[in-house]
């Protein structure tokens, strides 16, 4: 299996509930380690660059607006097929579809406040940790 690293947020959903810890114990638990964090409350130009894939999208404007609601935690998560695994301890977008047991099935509302990100792809994983964390912040273990 190939060592990945993989960019997560916990939304300002999610840490408003003080969930923060019980979704790290979710990464732990299954073998993704915490190589680099911060708590941030981002700026709407901070929020608008990181979505900027989605910048036409209709939702867009109340995705952005809800990033910048409260703080976010902010994580690059380091394991075996870590892109793929945190997107399936995630569960689908929408909290309706996300299979029992997953994040979003446990913690998040609705398809805005769906208490988590994370890439989707290696790629967007590398450019998403760069975005955040200069490499000296981020921790080989
Ligand atoms: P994320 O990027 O936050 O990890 O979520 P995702 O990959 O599962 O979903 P994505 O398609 O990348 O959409 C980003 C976020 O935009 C909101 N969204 N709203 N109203 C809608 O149809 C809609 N579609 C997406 C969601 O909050 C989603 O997490
Ligand atoms: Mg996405």
């Amino acid at each position: 299996m190939a060592l990945e690293r993989t960019l997560s947020i916990i939304k300002p959903d999610a840490v408003a509930k003080n969930v923060v810890g019980e979704i790290y114990s979710r990464f732990e638990k299954n073998g993704l380690k915490v190589v680099a964090a911060k708590m941030k409350h981002l700026s709407k130009q901070e929020a608008e660059g990181f979505y900027a894939v989605h910048r036409e999208r209709p939702f867009f404007g109340a995705l952005v607006n809800f990033m910048i609601s409260g703080p976010v935690m902010i994580q690059a998560l380091e394991g075996d097929n870590a892109v793929l695994k945190n997107r399936d301890l995630m569960g689908a977008t929408n909290p309706k579809d996300a299979a029992a047991g997953t994040i979003r099935a446990d913690f998040a509302d609705s398809i805005d406040a769906n208490a988590v990100h994370g890439s989707d792809s290696l790629e967007n994983a590398a450019i998403e940790i760069a975005y955040f964390f200069p490499t000296t912040d981020v921790y080989a273990r």
